[in-house]
């Protein structure tokens, strides 16, 4: 696929730097280099790849930086075009006027993710390395940074691949034996092609599972600090922040809204939230501000529920108010934690079995933390494996999933080949869809390849 338009942007962010890239891709991408460069040879004549120094001129013939330039010629280059990288200097004007430079030349101006997405439709890479791109620029932990490599250099892809290839094979010998029975290709027993279709679906499912993974190391793990007012939600947050984010003082509602930071604990990107103490509301606002802490419950992955030792057990601690948040004290996803150990503790708390921490001498927070990270492990929201899957992968692969329990629904019931290679058909789209793939022809080409039906 031919892309026409010469497209150009400059590719580091804005602001002061030693250097900016400015980067022209397309058919014309040399010619328009060779408008604006003036070195001891023009931009044609340069070996691709390598670079040559030299000066840019705008159109009026004006002097506007000296620079570096390479020539990447198509197809060896990341758009999979002709594709000119200038670096010059890094100053806002002088990157501008070198852009500009460009687009009076010729070339228009990129969208967003447009050299990506270039390289996608040249075939460079699928759809799930071209997010990979955006996954690493945004990586803020080292496993995040893995994984989002990982994906860049196929790994998913591959998996994706290799089911697509298991299901191509099947529909192509379910639909020989349908189309040309004279052949002699004999259908698969139910009982073979069960546990093809069985095998496929584990994969789907396999991949599937690590939708949590993908949502944590793009995201991070919903960590929501909660209770009473006073107890020191807001210390704790800024304890574990490094840094004071938030309002902390003696009165009682001192935070209104819910505050939202990441923090990397051990590699873990865990997104906390800081909420309203929960207290009998002394105004609408309050109120709304309960309201969002109640909400930000819903949504946690783990729920830290923190208590002044120092002060008497608040009503709601075992009450039912309590338990609409928190089903069975034994809830995995809920933390006890009895704030102030520095303070004397109130007789309420006496052999109450909870985790003791002080945010104002710093006791006892690595044993939180530990704690925190145990929780998470058990939820099996830790991210070991590199593979990850995002939420466009996950909507494929849920669809592709219910189109192959079709399929095997169909064939308990003992419907023909046909109705099962309806069910696999839309499996095999729904899963190419992953990686930007949608062609069925290829099942044609793999029938002739393995029956030599065209004899
Ligand atoms: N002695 C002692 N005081 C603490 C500790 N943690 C917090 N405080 C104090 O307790 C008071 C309340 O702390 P905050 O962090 O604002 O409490 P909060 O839970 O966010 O309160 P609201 O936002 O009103 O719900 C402040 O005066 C803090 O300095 C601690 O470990 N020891
Ligand atoms: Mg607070």
């Amino acid at each position: 696929m031919t892309v026409s338009e010469t497209i150009a942007a400059i590719s580091t962010p804005p602001g002061e730097g030693a250097i900016a890239l400015v980067r022209i891709s397309g058919e014309n991408a040399i010619q328009i280099a060779d408008q604006i460069f003036r070195g001891k040879e023009p931009p044609s004549q340069f070996a691709s790849h390598v670079q040559h120094l030299g000066e840019i001129f705008s159109v009026e013939n004006q002097l506007i930086d000296q620079v570096v330039l390479s020539a990447h010629r198509a197809p060896a280059s990341y758009t999979g075009e002709d594709l000119v990288e200038i670096s010059c200097h890094g100053g806002t004007l002088v990157s501008a006027k070198v852009l500009e430079a460009c687009l009076r030349a010729g070339a228009r101006a990129a969208r967003p993710g447009e050299f990506t997405e270039r390289a996608f439709l040249n075939g460079k890479m699928d759809l799930t390395q071209a997010e990979a791109v955006i996954d690493l620029i945004r990586a803020r932990t080292d496993m995040a940074l893995r994984s989002a490599t990982e994906q860049l250099e196929g790994r998913l892809g591959d998996q994706i691949r290799k089911i697509r290839d298991e299901l191509i094979a099947l529909l192509a010998h379910l639909n020989a034996s349908i189309d040309f029975p004279e052949e002699g290709i004999e259908p698969d027993e139910d009982e073979t092609l069960g546990a093809r279709l069985d095998t496929i679906r584990n994969e789907i499912a396999m991949l599937l599972a690590t939708a949590d993974q993908g949502r944590v190391l793009r995201e991070g793990v919903r960590v929501v600090i909660y209770g009473a007012t006073n107890a020191g939600k807001s210390s704790l947050l800024n304890r574990l922040l490094g840094y004071d984010r938030v309002i902390v003082s003696n009165s009682h509602g001192t935070t209104r809204d819910t505050i939202e930071e990441t923090v990397n604990l051990d590699g873990v990107p865990i997104r906390l939230l800081d909420t309203a103490g929960l207290r009998g509301p002394e105004s609408e606002l309050e109120l709304e501000g309960i309201v969002r802490t109640q909400k930000s419950l819903q949504l946690a992955d783990l729920r830290l529920h923190i208590a002044d030792r120092n002060a008497a057990k608040p009503s709601h601690f075992n009450s039912r108010q309590l338990s609409e948040f928190n089903e069975a004290a034994s809830d995995p996803n809920e933390l006890v934690v009895l704030n102030k150990s520095d303070l004397p503790e109130d007789s309420d708390w006496k052999d109450f079995p909870a985790l003791r921490i002080s945010c104002a001498t710093g006791d006892g927070l690595p044993q939180l933390k530990q704690e925190i990270l145990t929780r998470i492990h058990q939820q099996n929201l830790r991210p070991e494996s590199a593979i990850a899957i995002n939420t466009r992968h996950r909507d494929c692969l849920r669809r592709a999933l219910e189109s192959c329990d079709r399929a095997r629904a169909a064939l308990s019931e003992g419907l023909s080949n046909e109705y099962i290679a309806v069910d696999l058909d839309q499996a095999l789209h729904e899963v190419g869809e992953v990686i930007g793939v949608v062609d069925v022809e290829q099942i044609l080409d793999s029938v002739f390849s393995q029956f030599c039906i065209g004899k």
